[in-house]
């Protein structure tokens, strides 16, 4: 006699009994041969992730599963292990595509198989542990300038520290200082200070920006801070 076992879940076929296999239960475990670490990204920013499988060779009791026995299989996935929320029958096939993943989350999956005669198998083993790679950064810094102060004067053939702060949801890697749109220097960290040499010439307007950059090259632009040299 096979064994038979308690293992049941709410995803079956219908069970015709001029097929049934009398007391015939799929072995427990199988396991997903392999997962073909392809995302798919759709124009909606979902993921799709192939999916693969060995048929199961045995029941339970370690009786041969022959091919015909087989009736189809389940996949079972979650965001949390453990906590299958999805079930899928795709029939009796041994891949299958899963669409409608989420950028940046984890998901868990597993497979059951059933007979034809509809008893299904517990799940597969190991959970298989799907991450669709989190979305690129697109934020870029924030950035102003803290030192001089707007419509302030600076001493002519002085050297004048200017100085901003920046942030960023990532990370900033540089800070550029433009004086009258010309790039005067960078600086790589916090603080972000430049010194820059006010040209001889009294009573001209210099118009002060920041840009800072995040490694996705994402641009933060400053406010403009005017001074005037005496
Ligand atoms: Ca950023």
């Amino acid at each position: 006699m096979r064994t038979k076992l308690s293992s049941s879940t709410t995803v079956f076929r219908p069970q015709p009994e001029a097929t049934k296999v009398a007391d015939a239960m799929i072995q427990t475990q199988f396991s997903i041969f392999a997962l073909l670490a392809l995302f798919l990204s759709n124009a909606l920013g979902f993921y799709s992730v192939n999916l693969g499988w060995d048929p199961p060779t045995q029941y339970t009791d370690g009786s041969p599963a022959a091919p015909a026995d087989i009736g189809g299989y389940v996949l079972h996935y979650g965001s949390t292990s453990q906590q299958y929320t999805v079930s899928v029958d795709v029939g009796n096939v041994t891949t299958k595509t899963i669409t409608g993943l989420l950028d940046g989350t984890t998901y868990y999956f597993v497979a059951t198989a059933y007979d034809i005669g509809g008893t299904e198998s517990g799940f597969s083993a190991p959970e298989l542990v799907v991450r669709p790679p989190a979305p690129g950064d697109t934020t870029p810094p924030t950035v102003s300038i803290t030192t001089p102060v707007n419509n302030t004067s600076v001493t002519k053939k002085s050297t004048v520290t200017l100085s901003a702060t920046a942030s960023d949801n990532v990370g900033v890697t540089t800070v550029s200082f433009f004086v009258n749109g010309t790039l005067t220097c960078s600086a790589t960290t916090s603080p972000y200070t430049c010194a820059w040499k006010v040209p001889t010439a009294p009573n001209r307007t210099y118009q002060l920006q920041a840009k800072a950059y995040d490694a996705q090259a994402n641009i933060g632009t400053s406010s403009t801070i005017t001074v005037v040299s005496r």
